[in-house]
């Protein structure tokens, strides 16, 4: 990569329990086995009022209504994209992010059943102007994630929620994958975990080589 280039922009996604943390720290070492500076980061959260807001959004006993849930959300991507996340692309550090504006689509959108249109409309207000690169987007039975989530910590409060809420999420986020299929990669996140990691590896292993090419012809 050229020393003036900006970042790269990444984002894993996927409905609760598919494997995305645990994919993490392959993925972060896949990249930075490219020898780019690289930052890992979540959402919500990612800076200290967004971890405060992810503390009220996940694990507070208030009844939050879709529309103050999105307004939330967003209110903490707006602290993270303004200090953290842009900041960084600008001096050319790479980010990657376990979830972001997609996760809006995919839970107030379609979870909340809030629509398309709402929440693009807090993108365009937020960060019209920035867009991941790339997006694994982990897509696995609801099964296969109840399973999963079995095995690990206590539920949060959107873990909660019902099938139909599940239902309509991972619709939401297949939909997301159709509608930006050059930049959301889906990925079957079903088979064992080494089984996902090659199936993540291919994707970002044509995305650097792809990236590669562009910084060569812009020299
Ligand atoms: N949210 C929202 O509503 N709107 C937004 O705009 C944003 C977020 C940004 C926080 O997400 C919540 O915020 C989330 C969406 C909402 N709520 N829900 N529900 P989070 O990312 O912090 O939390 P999470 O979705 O619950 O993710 P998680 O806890 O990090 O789960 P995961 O990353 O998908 O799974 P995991 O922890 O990596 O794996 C779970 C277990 O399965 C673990 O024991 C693994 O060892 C095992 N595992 C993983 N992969 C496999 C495979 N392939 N086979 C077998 N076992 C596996």
């Amino acid at each position: 990569m050229m020393a003036d280039e900006r970042g790269r922009f990444i984002t894993l996604e996927g409905a609760e329990g598919v494997g995305k943390t645990s994919l993490l720290p392959f993925v972060r070492e896949l990249i930075e086995s490219s020898g780019v500076e690289l930052m890992c980061t979540r959402e919500p959260g990612g800076t200290p009022l967004g971890e405060d807001l992810r503390e009220v959004l996940l694990n507070s006993d208030h009844a939050i209504v879709g529309k103050a849930e999105a307004l939330l959300m967003f209110a903490a991507r707006a602290q993270h994209v303004e200090t953290v996340i842009e900041p960084a692309l600008a001096e050319g550090v790479w980010v990657l992010c376990d979830r972001f504006t997609d996760a809006s689509f995919a839970y107030q959108g379609g979870g909340r059943e809030l629509g398309v249109a709402q929440v693009a409309v807090l993108e365009q207000w937020v960060h019209g102007y920035l867009q991941p690169d790339l997006t694994l987007l982990l897509d696995a039975s609801r099964e296969a994630s109840l399973a999963r989530m079995r095995r690990r910590r206590e539920v949060d409060r959107i873990e909660r929620e019902d099938e139909l809420f599940f239902g309509r999420v991972r619709q939401a986020y297949r939909q997301r994958a159709v509608d930006y299929p050059d930049r959301v990669k889906l990925i079957d996140a079903n088979p064992a975990f080494e089984q996902v990691c090659e199936s993540a590896a291919a994707v970002l292993t044509d995305a650097l080589g792809d990236w590669e090419a562009q910084s060569v012809l812009r020299q």
